[in-house]
Order: structure tokens, then sequence, then C-alpha cells
């Protein structure tokens, strides 16, 4: 076969108008460039992101120089091929203008063998100011276009928004969670490649209908021939083979074959079987020698949005390989405001924390990057469902010809690169912007409409509809056809009329419920706003004191000084958490506690949500929180901080997606009902015990019943109220533990249930104590005691990982045990069994203003350890 690689990997950079070339790493982009040659400071660091908007409004240049390898030379074709530019590009080579590139989202392959040299080539990449390009087609407009995240003002441009003229990730403008670091510069890899006589471009395992029984799918093999060929296409998967005579022309053109897999093994989300993935070869033979071939990895798998009518409205909900599946999971954003920066290994382990809890489905929203390959390989790999956006948001978009012609090749590319990934069950066209316009409600909206004309609010909705109601889907109906797509998020259906647009309670299409956070509503609200898929709620906090440190001196530990709050890009944010703070939990007592203290409230808010959702299954089938993850450390809705520390709400989210679920529901009527919710596929049968216990841990009543979990089911299990509960004692010192035990004794779910809030709770100074338990196997044990009740117990190790459970709470008399699992930086598993370090034990009452003085004491006991020493 004549086909050749050469990565163009040696490159230098400068400013436009600088005359000093100095070494780039590529893939990167300016900013860490001129970071790592100490011409800026960390922009994460402090205001320093404030002093860094300079950069953006400059031309970068870029410049490789190269020889050939013999061997790639000599092939009859040669192109260069630009995985992505970041963003508005003029590209020569050897003085010979070849490419003009204006979308970071698209690739790029350009013939170069009529300007290629043997030896001594330059390749150089003049990277116009993303601002500058911006500021121009702004004023060539006229009028300016919502965009209510991009933060122009934090970028010296006033009210100019200039993100939505440019194909480029719109968090780099600034986001609610992100700073404003626009950058430029060769994000994705740079390579030639040679070939001669024939080749394939692309392999294409289409699923034309896949069941236990059958799977019929069709390759499309693109074949790019030379001149005119004859001979096989062969396919093979699984020991099986496939193969049809070609005749081609010279050309580029597209060769179908079908194939049909009987009783495959299928490709499940997490939870409902396994990941299988076949291994599909496409190979060209002629006169017995192979002259071209691909493989790609792809498993097999029905997906099928449901929207049926029924008595509750009109469902939603995935349907893999023919069953309903509960999605359960988060949004996710970019790992980093320089997205080249994120390496496998950090995928890796975002993907491991999904799984880790529990759950199936992650949401790539709108306002960042279609993700690397490595994102997608990992939701194969480990069953995690992707919910695509395309890459637009919370903004309204220009409606002129090269603006869509560009959006459709960022479509294109993107379509072609990601449509063999089962994980990827749904196509989505942007991120709330139909219910920031909402056309069919004049009173409705974000008040962006009301700022035009009649004449322009329909210009702009026409633009809007060309792009998400017939570029995108035809784009996909011609690359995906299976694909399903949904044109915005939230969206009730599109029906075209005023029903078109979601609100905080309908009873079709997904929710964005946003009433607890951004309008004050408590956190009970989350019980009543309730639709059939949460595709967005969440709550803020701030990342732990570490990570805080990592940004913050010593001297800015204060909410209001001014690197705290350039570090909570929403205006209103540090005063949401404290005044929720106020009705729900004690005062912190001093700044490291205000942080411990907003984890907590996060937690509570997320599972008060989660559980509420999926008690409501099967009329909701889907929640995932608002957010998973940062791009930079911050305080904000992420579960998991940049630095890929679990906040409290991790833990709390991961036990409320196990698949068995216990969940104490408290009702403003006095019921409380314990429900019973499962997502196995089989019934589950176990015992429900109910203790009421005070604070020392003495029980005034234990009760146990015996329970089913029919198969996919949600049920109360238990009914009782508050009043009969507490039975005369004060609603402040009683808890009630509810626990699901297995036909073995084991314990599946335990939760503690309180009749008041934390707040009104007479919590005393908790004397905690750990125990290093004997190992089975390579994992260490631990197990933690208290003498009184002890709210959100953590245990900080030294040793960046996580526990296998964290931030739970502890009476006397039901210890806890955990393991600890290190984050691992090399090859295999995201965690592996290791050992924490020195592990420091807190509780809620250590941190509350009014227990100031009374330390919790800290007591290590078995093995003769002592505090110091690590263990
Ligand atoms: C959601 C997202 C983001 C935003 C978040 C928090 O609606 O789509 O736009 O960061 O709200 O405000």
């Amino acid at each position: 076969m004549n086909h050749d690689k050469q990565p163009l990997t040696d490159w230098s950079y400068k400013s436009c108008d600088g005359l000093e070339w100095a070494a780039a790493s590529v893939p990167g982009c300016i900013h860490t460039d001129l970071l790592r040659d100490g011409l800026i400071p960390d922009p994460f660091y402090g205001t320093n992101e404030q002093q860094l908007q300079w950069i953006d409004k400059l031309d970068w240049e870029y410049e490789c120089w190269f020889d050939v390898s013999e061997e790639l030379y000599q092939q009859a074709r040669l192109e260069l091929v630009l995985d992505g530019l970041d963003t508005y590009a003029d590209v020569s080579l050897n003085g010979t203008s070849i490419l003009t590139a204006d979308n970071m989202f698209r690739s790029w392959r350009i013939d170069v063998k009529p300007v290629l040299k043997p030896t001594n080539n330059r390749l150089h990449i003049r990277f116009r100011s993303p601002i500058q390009e911006g500021l121009a087609k702004l004023e060539q407009l006229g009028y300016g276009l919502p965009a209510s995240n991009d933060q122009s003002e934090h970028g010296g441009l006033q009210e100019k928004k200039v993100s939505v003229f440019t194909r480029k990730a719109p968090y780099h403008y600034g986001w609610d969670w992100g700073p404003r670091l626009v950058t430029s510069g060769i994000w994705k890899e740079v390579y030639l490649v040679g070939w001669s006589g024939i080749r394939m471009n692309d392999l294409y395992i289409r699923q034309d209908s896949v069941s236990e029984l059958a799977a019929e799918v069709t390759a499309l093999v693109e074949i790019e021939s030379e001149g005119e060929w004859s001979g096989t296409l062969e396919l093979a998967a699984d020991g099986q083979q496939w193969a049809c005579d070609v005749k081609l022309a010279a050309g580029v053109q597209t060769v179908m074959l079908e194939a049909k897999l009987t009783e495959p093994k299928l490709w499940w989300s997490r939870g409902l079987g396994e990941q299988h993935r076949y291994s599909f070869k496409a190979a060209l033979y002629s006169d017995g020698e192979c002259r071209a071939e691909q493989s790609i990895r792809t498993g097999l798998r029905s997906i099928r949005l449901v929207q049926n009518e029924d008595t509750g409205g009109t469902s939603f909900y995935f349907e893999l390989n023919g069953k309903p599946v509960f999605a359960k999971g988060a949004n996710h954003i970019p790992n980093d405001s320089f997205a080249a920066e994120v390496t496998w290994e950090r995928y890796r382990h975002e993907i491991a924390t999904a799984v880790q809890s529990n759950m199936n489905m992650l949401r790539v929203w709108g306002g960042g990057i279609y993700e690397n390959d490595a994102f997608y390989e990992l939701c194969d790999e480990y069953g995690i469902m992707v919910w695509q956006d395309f890459m637009f948001a919370c903004s309204m978009y220009p409606g002129d010809e090269t603006f869509l012609s560009s959006v459709k090749a960022e479509a294109e590319d993107n379509i072609r690169r990601l449509r063999n990934h089962p994980c990827i069950v749904l196509w989505c066209g942007n991120n709330e912007i139909d219910m920031a316009w909402q056309h069919f409600k004049p009173e409705g909206g974000w008040g962006w409409k009301q700022r035009y004309s009649p004449e322009l609010q329909e210009k702009l909705w026409k633009d809007y509809k060309n792009i998400f109601h017939h570029i995108l889907p035809d784009a996909l109906q011609r690359l995906a056809p299976a694909a399903e797509y949904w044109p915005s998020s939230p969206i009730q259906a599109l029906s075209g009329d005023r029903n078109q647009h979601a609100t905080d309670n309908s009873s079709s299409g997904d929710i964005h419920y946003w009433g607890v956070w951004h309008s004050n509503e408590p956190f009970e609200q989350y019980k009543h706003n309730i639709g059939r898929f949460m595709s967005e709620y969440g709550f803020q906090s701030f990342p732990e004191y570490r990570s805080v440190r990592a940004y913050a001196s010593e001297d800015d530990l204060a909410l209001e000084s001014d690197v705290m709050l350039s570090h909570q890009r929403n205006n209103r944010g540090n005063q949401l958490i404290k005044s929720y703070m106020d009705m729900y939990l004690q005062q912190p007592k001093d700044f490291p506690a205000f942080l411990y203290m907003s984890q907590m409230l996060q937690a509570e808010a997320m599972k008060m949500a989660i559980e509420a959702h999926r008690r409501h299954k099967p009329y909701t089938m889907g929640t995932l929180y608002w957010q998973m993850n940062d791009c930079w450390p911050v305080a904000s809705w992420a579960s998991m901080d940049y630095y890929g520390r679990w906040k409290a709400s991790q833990y709390y989210i991961r036990n409320s997606f196990q698949d068995v679920l216990l969940s104490v529901d408290d009702r403003e009527d006095g019921r409380i009902d314990i429900h019973l919710v499962s997502d196995l596929t089989e019934a589950m049968r176990g015992q429900l015990r109910i203790r009421l216990s005070d604070f020392s841990g003495s029980v005034w009543k234990d009760l146990t019943f015996n329970v089913v979990a029919g198969p996919d089911s949600a049920q109360i299990v238990y009914t009782s109220t508050s009043a009969d509960l507490l039975d005369g004692h004060p609603c402040t010192e009683l808890v009630l533990v509810a626990e699901l035990l297995g036909e073995d004794g084991r314990s599946i779910d335990r939760k503690f249930h309180y009749f008041a809030t934390a707040k009104q709770l007479q919590l005393l100074p908790a004397e905690l104590i750990i125990h290093q338990e004997q190992s089975s196997g390579q994992a260490l044990f631990y197990t933690v005691e208290t003498n009184t009740l002890a709210r959100g117990v953590w245990l900080d190790a030294d040793t960046e990982g996580v526990f296998s459970d964290n931030f739970f709470d502890l009476l006397p008399g039901i210890p806890v045990s955990v393991q600890f699992y290190a984050a691992n930086k090399g090859a295999g598993d995201a965690f592996i069994p290791g050992h924490p370090g020195t592990i420091r034990v807190h509780s809620m009452s250590e941190y509350a203003a009014d227990k100031s003085e009374e330390q919790e004491r800290i007591a290590v006991t078995k093995g003769g350890l002592n505090q110091d020493e690590a263990f």
C-alpha cells in the first residue's frame, strides 16, 4: 500500500509585530505558548486573566520548517491536513497561499503537491485577531446580536458582543463559570499525508437495523482513486467477511456494502449490559494485494428518542436496543479554557468519575467544543451515552451566506468524524436559544427580541430556523440518517406555536429548571418542577480549600476580595450561596468553613433534585444536572473541580444515582413517604429497616419490612407522618435512618432523614474515630465512628483520589467503612487502590460559627498510629 503520514511538530511563533521567533507547542494556543516562555503570568492565578485581554486583540504567527521524508515525497498525491485551526488563519506554504480558514470546528485538507519541496519547506500561518474580525463584522451588520454570556466588557469591548460572528468555542469569550481567554492557535494536529493509486478516505458503518437477532449494516466506504480502478472491496468483522466487486472512475466516490451479523453482541449503556464493540475493517484488493484499507471500532445498537402521547403529556425518553433507559448524568463543559491542554488521562478521570457516580449519560453542552475523539472513545468503552449539542449557545447568530455555509461544513465535518460512535444517542441544535428568544410568545424570553423592530425579529428568527430547523438536521439526515435530532434544549416540541417553548414544568420535551438558583426558589421546588426529561438544573459551590489556594493567596481569602470575585463569574453567585446557606445551614465560622458549607449545600440541593426526578419515573425519564466539570479553578455548579477533585456533591450524586435507591420524601402536608426506585432489569428482594434514633444513638423505634423492588420501577414502600414517627419528641432531636438490606443482609442504601433543617438541629461537637482495618486485597479499608450524630463527615486525604463514600452522616452504633482509591496518572484504570497518606476527618459541627471554640478531636486508634503519622 502506498500511504504515508508525517506529523509536523516543530513550530515557532511570534506576534505579528514582533521580530523574534520562539518555539511553540502544537497542538496548543498562543496563551499557553506565552505562558511557557514566561511572557505572561498564569492566566488562572489571582486576577491575572484581566491583564491578558490584550492577547486576543493581536494577530499571531506560527511557522514550521520541514523536510519531507523521501518515501512520502515520492507519492503521487500529497496533502496537508490541519485538524483544527483557531480560528481566522491565512495559511501559506513556501510563500504560496493555500488556505484561508475561518472556523475552529472544521478540519482542512489541502493538495500541496504543486508547492511542496523535498527539503526546507516553510509552512506559515497567520492568525488574525478573532476580536478585530468580530468587530468588523458587527460594524458591517449594523446592529448587535444577543449573546448573554459573552463578557465583552471584561474584554474591553463594552457592550460589543462579537463571539456570535465567529465559529469558535463560545466559552472562550467568558461564561458564568468561565474566564474570558480568547485564544488563537493550532489546537489540533497538523500532518502531511501522501498516497498513490488509490486510498480510502472514510469508513462509516451505518446501522440500518439492529436487534438481538441480527444487525443489518451498510459499510459506506469513501474511496479516492487517481485513475480508473477495478478490484474487490472486502469488509471483515468478528471473523465474518463480506465482499463485492468494485469498478471505479477517477476521483472520489462512495461504495456501499451491506453486511448482516446474526445474533450480534450489542452495545449497552452502563448498567444494562456489556459495551461490546466490533472492529470493522474495509480493504481494497486487486491482483491479490491489499491496495488500501481502513478500520474502525463501533458498537451495534439501536437508539430511538421516544415521544409518544400518554396520559401525562408526551414522553421523552431514550430506547436503547428496545429498552427504555432512565438517563442519569450531567452536563459536560470543556475541561480547560485551553482545549489542547486536556490529556487523555484527564478525559479518563472525568469519564471514570461519571461511571463511579453511577451515570449513564453526559451532555456535551453547546457552548464548548465538539469534543476530542478520546472523549467519545472513553464513553463508548464505559457505556456513557452522549447527548451531543452542536456548538451554539445562548446567542442569536448571523444569517449571511458565508456564515451559513461555514456552519454547514462544520456540521458535516463533525458528523462524519463522530458518527461511528455508539455512545452518541442524540444530536441537539443548540442550548437555550429557543427558550431565550421565544418567538411565539411576545412577552416571553429573556428580553432579547423586544430590543428589535418587528421586521428584524422576523429576520433573526428566520436566520435561526435556517440553522436549527434546516441546515443541521439536513446534514444529519444525509450523513447519519438513523441519528435522532432535537432542535434546541429545552423545547416542548417543534410545534411552531407558543407551545414550542419549554416552561418549568412542561409535560413534553425537556426542561432546564433554574427556579432554584437563578430565581431564588427554595430547594423544595425541585419536587414540584418536574418534567419528562430534566436536562439542566444546578446549584453552585466553591472548590475545596486546596483548590482555592491554587489561585488565591492567603490575603485573598475573603469572599469579596478581587481574586475571589474574579473566580465567581455569576454576578449574584456569592449572594445566592449566602442566602441559601442562611436558609438551610448554620453560619460557617470562617472562610475554609464557608467553602465546606457551600459544598454541603450544593450536595443537598442535588440530592433533593435527583431523587425527586427519579421518584417520578417513568413520567420522568432523565436527569442531567448542571454541571460535571470546570475549565479553570472557580466557584461554579461543577460537582468535580478543575483539578478533578470531587466536591461533596459528587459523592451525594453517586449515591442518588445508584441503580437501586431508597429515597425519603418529606412532604409539605406532613406525610413522609419512603420510595424505592430501581433501574435494574430484574426484581430485587430485600428488607427495609427504619430506625428512629436520637443523636446519641439511642433507638426509639426499629421496624423492618420485606420489600420487593420491581424491575425498572419507582414505588412507595412505606408511608407515615412526621407526627407519628416523632411520637412527641422534638423535631430537632431525632433522626430517621432508612436502610435497604439485600437478601444477604448487605446494606444497599442508607438514608438519614431529619425533621428539621441542618440549621435548626442541635449538633454537638463530634468525636470522630477512624480505624484502619485489615485490608482485603489491595484496597485499604477505614472505619469511621462517632460519639454523637456527625453530619457531612469529610475524609480529607493527602493523596489525590477518592473514597468509596465521603461527606456522609454518622450515628453512634452505625459505623461506616470506606476504601480509598488513588487517582491514577499512568496506564490502566483511573482510580486504583492506593495509600491516602494522612487522613483528616471533619464534620459539620466543627465548621459552624457558634461551635467555633469547641474543636473536634480526631483520634486514630488501631495499630498504634497517632494523628501525625501517615497511614
Ligand atoms: C445553563 C447553561 C449555561 C449556564 C448555566 C448556569 O442554562 O446552559 O448557559 O452556565 O445555565 O447559569
